[in-house]
């Protein structure tokens, strides 16, 4: 029955056989699969409004019938191009309703979608491809003033497995040779499609990394897994068919997509409204208008809503939960936001490789304030180590250590990347988050910092190596270092130390943030500020390896930021 098809099994690490028969006997892993989870919105709520939002061809409204009618006419059209289950596809996609549609048609056809943000760029999308091999790349025509079709394009040209770029964009649309329109493709579909006959335990897409490393690491998310997080999540936030979510983050973020985000809406067989801003203008407009009833921001957007509040004649008294996560919500910002805003707060700390954190309704208001919540499942297994010893050992309860985690939906491993994997994973399967936390003696996890080389700008991640490699690229560059300072509305920015060839004229510090945008990096990527010094200020380090070097300066320049007024 169950089975014929089995995606890409190459370069994931599984679970142990044993570990997953204990999680299918708990009734986490049920067998069904996101191609399952749109048919049973279809049956219960099929005449439902599944989505509201703006795409290339206006303004547009779906019920489930129709998504599903949509996914499975592009499914056809995809599958006539040769694309076939297992293969891999770009989903490099703004919040318009396309994008929904396209996910389920990859489904649909048991295809994987391999999600990037729409912010990325050139030299991202390259890698997703080439690391996947994947077989198209889905996107839009032009949005934020960057023509993604013709970047597609450019990809697909320089990447050999690349056989198809589609984009969501109205008929007539100038488009670069060689790509379709989405609308172009859609076919009468078959009665039954390959991913209705989808293998639960194999991988249903591959989902981004913050990364700490010089490549981001893909996250291989397997049906069984991802279903479980979705579905729980979908309850302990209470979800019902009257639930008006408000996609106001990237939708292919994990965030916005499963906790419990597109897909726990559909679960619960209630509408998304995907905001093409999340601008405090636009997600009032929508908040009015959809009497939307929850939104997932990030800090400083929850911050910027606060503010905006104040000021807005717009009709809020829908939202009943605001759901901030990402990175960490200030107390004092978790308390002004029921007072501004009118509606709970929920704070949610979740990463795309498996763990996620939620504050319960029911929780009194200092948990809600003061924690990050605690784990989905009761499998969800914590140590919280000491970062200093190399036998990570637990500290004691209560008291601050790095987060190690393992349960029914973390991953044992990214995406052909065995190397990273023995570093990012014990032996024994716990994912090493990098997070520093404690646990308080109710069980709520409170983050209190990081180990990892990791940048956290206001819930965008940036890995510090990644960003010191695109300038190590410039030939007037010797050495960089990328650290992260404390910024009142980001939590933290970046700053980048650069060291020039000796004898030439410096570079100037605009030229080096040119130089790396126009590499084609994401723009959240590119140093907030450059700093060019004869040599990294540091001493009584000795040889340093790069990690001290980056602890070191990021030390100085936290002190530097504090310093000033
Ligand atoms: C979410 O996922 P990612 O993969 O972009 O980032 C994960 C990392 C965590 O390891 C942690 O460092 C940080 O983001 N983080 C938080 C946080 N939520 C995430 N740090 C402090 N407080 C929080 N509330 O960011 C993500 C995935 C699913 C749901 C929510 C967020």
């Amino acid at each position: 029955m169950n089975g014929a098809v089995t995606a890409v099994a190459d370069g994931v690490v599984p679970y142990p056989a044993e570990v997953a028969e204990r999680y299918r006997a708990a009734g986490y892993w049920t067998g069904q699969t996101f191609p399952d989870l749109l048919s049973a919105a279809v049956a219960a709520h099929g005449g439902r409004t599944a989505v509201v939002g703006t795409g290339p061809s206006g303004a547009q409204r779906w019920t489930y019938a129709e998504l599903d009618a949509r996914a499975r006419g592009l499914a056809a059209g995809l599958a006539e191009r040769g694309v076939s289950p297992g293969d891999r596809v770009v989903v490099w996609m703004p919040n318009v309703p396309e994008y929904l549609e396209t996910v389920f048609a990859l489904f649909r056809l048991g295809a994987l979608p391999v999600f990037a943000l729409p912010a990325h760029r050139s030299s991202e999308i390259r890698y997703f491809a080439e690391h996947a091999e994947a077989v198209a790349i889905v996107t839009v025509a032009r949005h934020d003033r960057f023509d993604h079709a013709a970047a597609a394009a450019e990809v697909a040209a320089a990447v050999p497995s690349v056989r198809h770029v589609v984009v969501a964009a109205p008929s007539g649309t100038d488009l670069p040779a060689r790509a379709v329109t989405l609308a172009s493709l859609r076919h009468t579909p078959p009665e039954t499609l390959p991913g209705d006959d989808v293998d639960p335990s194999s991988v249903a897409f591959l989902q981004l990394s913050g990364g700490t490393t010089g490549l981001p690491k893909l996250i291989p998310r397997t049906h069984d897994d991802y279903h479980y997080s979705v579905r729980a999540s979908a309850e302990i936030c209470g979800l019902s068919p009257d639930t008006v979510y408000l996609a106001a983050l990237p939708a292919a973020h994990n965030f916005t997509m499963s906790s419990p985000g597109l897909l726990g809406v559909v679960h619960a067989g209630g509408t998304s409204v995907l905001a093409p801003s999340p601008d405090a203008d636009t997600c009032f407009g929508l908040i009015e208008a959809e009497r939307v009833t929850l939104a997932a921001v990030v800090p400083p957007l929850a911050a910027a809503w606060v503010q905006a509040a104040s000021a807005s004649t717009k009709d809020l008294s829908s939202l009943a939960m605001l759901q901030v996560g990402g990175a960490k919500c200030a107390a004092e910002l978790a308390r002004r936001i029921p007072v501004a805003l009118g509606a709970r707060l929920q704070q949610v700390f979740g990463m795309a490789e498996g763990l996620v954190n939620y504050t319960r309704d029911d929780d009194p208001d200092d948990v809600v304030e003061e924690t990050q919540g605690r784990p989905i499942s009761p499998d969800d297994e914590m140590r919280v180590v000491d970062p200093a010893d190399p036998d990570e050992r637990e500290v004691p309860p209560g008291e601050v250590g790095a987060l190690l985690t393992r349960g029914p939906y973390t991953i044992r491993g990214y995406y052909r990347a065995e190397e990273h994997n023995a570093e990012a994973f014990t032996p024994d399967g716990f994912y090493r988050t990098g997070d520093l936390v404690r646990i308080t003696a109710r069980g709520d996890i409170v983050v209190t910092g990081r180990v990892k080389e990791q940048i956290n700008r206001g819930g965008e991640k940036i890995a510090a190596e990644e960003v010191e490699n695109h300038l190590l690229a410039h030939p007037d560059v010797v050495d960089a270092a990328i650290v992260g300072v404390p910024d009142d509305f980001l939590g933290e920015r970046t700053h980048a130390y650069v060291i020039p060839v000796p004898d030439r004229d410096p570079p100037r510090p605009n030229a080096l943030r040119r130089f790396v945008r126009e590499r084609g990096v994401a723009a959240y990527k590119v140093p907030d500020t450059v700093e060019v010094v004869d040599a990294f200020p540091v001493t009584g380090v000795g040889k340093t390896s790069r990690r001290a070097l980056r602890t070191a300066l990021a030390a100085r320049a936290t002190e530097k930021a504090e310093e000033s007024p």
